[in-house]
This record gives C-alpha cells, structure tokens and sequence, in this order.
C-alpha cells in the first residue's frame, strides 16, 4: 500500500473517531409501556441528542441500581416513594432549574403532592401519574362470576372464594410489595401505609389464602396477556390496563377489558424524572427532561399511555377519552377514594421483602 493511502486510511479514522467522541448522546431508564416512541425520535432529530432508552418494570430493580451507583444513566423515572429514599442516600443531584426552561408548566396540584416525596420538588419533575386496581374481561368475569360480579372491589381478588372461580381464566398480580401490601391492608380495612411490622404481618395470611389461584406475579406481562384473553383478571396500573383495553380492541379479538379503582379505596402513585449523581450527561439528561416538559410532548405522551401527567398547559391538547376519563383524571368524587404511600424505612422494608419472597414462593 502506498504511504499516501496510509495516511489517507489514518486520518479518515481519526476523523470518526473524532465524531463518535462527539456523538451527543442522553441514557435514559423507564418503564415499561410508557411512552410514544415518536418522541424520542423527534427529539433526537430536533436536538441531535441520540437516545438510548431502557426499560424496566420494578422500582426494586431500580433502585438497586441507582443505590450501587455507576448506572450510566442521565435519566431515571423512579416512584415518589423509592425517589425519596434514593434522595436521602445522596443517588441524584439538583435539577437546574435555570436550564427547565419549561419547568413553569409544572402543574401545582401535583407538586404540592410530589413534595411529600421530594421537598421544594428540587430533585424531581413529574412524568406521569395514576392508581393501581383492577382490569379485568368483562365477557370472561361475567361468566364465572355473574352479573354482579364485584369488579370494582378488592374482593374481586381477595376474596378466596372468588379467585378460586378467576384461577379458571386466570389472575396476574403485580410483583411489587410496596403495591400490594397497602392493597391488602386496605381490604382487611387497615391503614394502608401502615408501618406496623404487626400490621403488615396481616397481609401474608390474605395473600397465602389467594396463593394458590394467581397464575403470575408480574409487572407488565399482564398488558398483553389481558389485551389476548389469556388472562382475565390483573391488579395493576391504571393507564397499562387501559392499553389492553386498546390492544384488545385493534385486535378485534373479542376480548373487552375495562379498568376500575377499588371503592374500598386505590393507591395514587407519581413517577418522577430524576437525574443520577453520577449522570455521565448532566447537560443532554436537562435537555430531554426539558423537552418532555413541554405541552405538546406530554400531551402526546399522555395520549399514546393513558396516564396522567403533572403539565398543566398540556391539558388543553389531551385528547377526549384521556382528559375526560375519570380513571386517568380522576374527579373530586374519584380523588377521595385514593390513598397515598410513604416509604419503608430499612427495616420495616426488609420485613416487607421477605414477606412478599414468602408469598410469591408459597411458603
Ligand atoms: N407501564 C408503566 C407503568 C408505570 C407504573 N409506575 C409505577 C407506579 C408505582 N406505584
């Protein structure tokens, strides 16, 4: 080869090398089911910032990786409750508000609740929010339980005699203790964000009564399964059952589901955006919560996942089956039902886990 094509070969890599070191780049860690794809791809055509996105389905996995540090992620979408906790131990840094141009959309509604969780809101921005009940199939219920069947009760599921007769067609529950236990507390008619360790020691006999008859603890197979008609009864998130609504109805499958929030009472949760300490990106982690904040996006968001957002002006471009639903925008009726959490301290959380490894495991 000649010494020019040498050099020539060296120095187009070195240019490349050059651009990758350039490469603007935004990691980003959230769950499952929880966005419009779209988005992220006009983001990156507007800012030229490249997206990569991850997902999970569990606060515990979560935070297990924002405890141990080093993720190498920019943003991460933890719930109020684990947030706090993840605060308390040094995992994320100040926003700069400075930088959120498009902060002041912030909906104060939502901020005066996202405070109990993230004093000042000064770590912490809204992505989403909702409640955790009951989707089920109307066809499939209606059948082995009859026309009064008590969906839009916790006995749907915890009443043994019931989820016996569901076991037929099938019941998931969420893998998420933190979800399940003030669910069960709240049907024994106890405080569901009791901290008692005597308390919550009441729950593993409702649980191992009902042990039997649950075909799955998981958070978020439940969407298809429900939307195919391979289950028929889910305790899971609010704007996840209402896409298996949808993806039940795309398919025109037959299949009917419909989602309702317990009248004993539901858990109200918010999934806050969050940037790591560590975050290799801090400037590219500001400009796509940025981006996210502003009205257009988060309406479009909400459209596409059927949750809630904390974005008051985005209000206005949500579309009528979102804004006007009261299981995703819940009424002043529907909002004296819900029931906030706060999290376990330590200890508390470690009886808590070996609680729910006994439940899952059945013994
Ligand atoms: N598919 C998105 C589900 C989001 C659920 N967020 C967790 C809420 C925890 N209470």
């Amino acid at each position: 080869m000649k010494l020019g094509s040498i050099l020539g070969a060296a120095a187009l890599a070195a240019l490349a090398t050059a651009a990758i070191a350039q490469e603007k780049v935004v990691n980003v860690y959230n769950w499952s089911d929880y966005i419009d794809e779209a988005i992220l791809e006009e983001f990156e055509a507007e800012t030229g910032i490249k997206v990569n996105y991850d997902v999970f389905d569990s606060n515990e996995l979560l935070e297990t990786k924002m405890l141990a540090g080093g993720s190498g992620y920019d943003v991460v979408v933890p719930t109020g409750t684990f947030l706090s906790r993840q605060i308390q131990a040094g995992a994320f840094r100040k926003l700069d508000m400075d930088v959120l141009e498009n902060e002041g959309n912030a909906w104060d509604t939502i901020q005066e609740r996202t405070a109990k969780y993230d004093p000042d809101n000064a770590y912490s921005i809204n992505y989403m929010w909702g409640t955790t009940g009951i989707g089920y199939n109307v066809g499939k219920v209606t059948e082995l339980l009859g026309e009064d069947a008590p969906v839009d009760s916790l006995a749907l599921i915890f009443d043994p005699a019931n989820a016996e007769k569901l076991a037929e067609c099938g019941i998931h529950v969420l893998d998420a203790p933190t979800e399940m236990i003030p669910a069960a507390l709240t049907y024994l008619g106890e405080d569901p964000d009791s901290k008692d360790p005597e308390v919550i020691a009441k729950t593993e006999a409702v649980f191992m009564a009902i042990r039997p008859h649950i075909q799955k603890f998981h958070s978020s197979e439940y969407i298809n399964a429900l939307a195919n008609g391979d289950i028929c009864v889910a305790f899971g998130w609010s704007g996840d059952i209402l896409q298996a609504r949808d993806r039940a109805a795309e398919a025109d499958n037959g299949v009917e589901v419909e989602y309702s929030i317990p009248k004993e009472g539901a858990l109200m949760w918010f999934d806050q955006m969050a940037i790591p300490t560590d975050a290799p990106n801090p400037e590219n982690a500001h400009a796509f919560i940025d981006y996210i904040l502003r009205p257009d996006v988060m309406a479009k968001a909400s459209n596409y996942v059927y949750y809630a957002n904390g974005n008051l002006p985005s209000q206005e471009m949500l579309n009528e089956d979102v804004i006007g639903d009261t299981a995703i925008y819940p009424d002043e009726g529907t909002l004296e039902n819900l029931y906030t959490v706060t999290a376990y301290a330590p200890r508390v959380n470690r009886t808590v886990t070996r609680l729910w490894t006994r439940v899952k495991t059945g013994q």
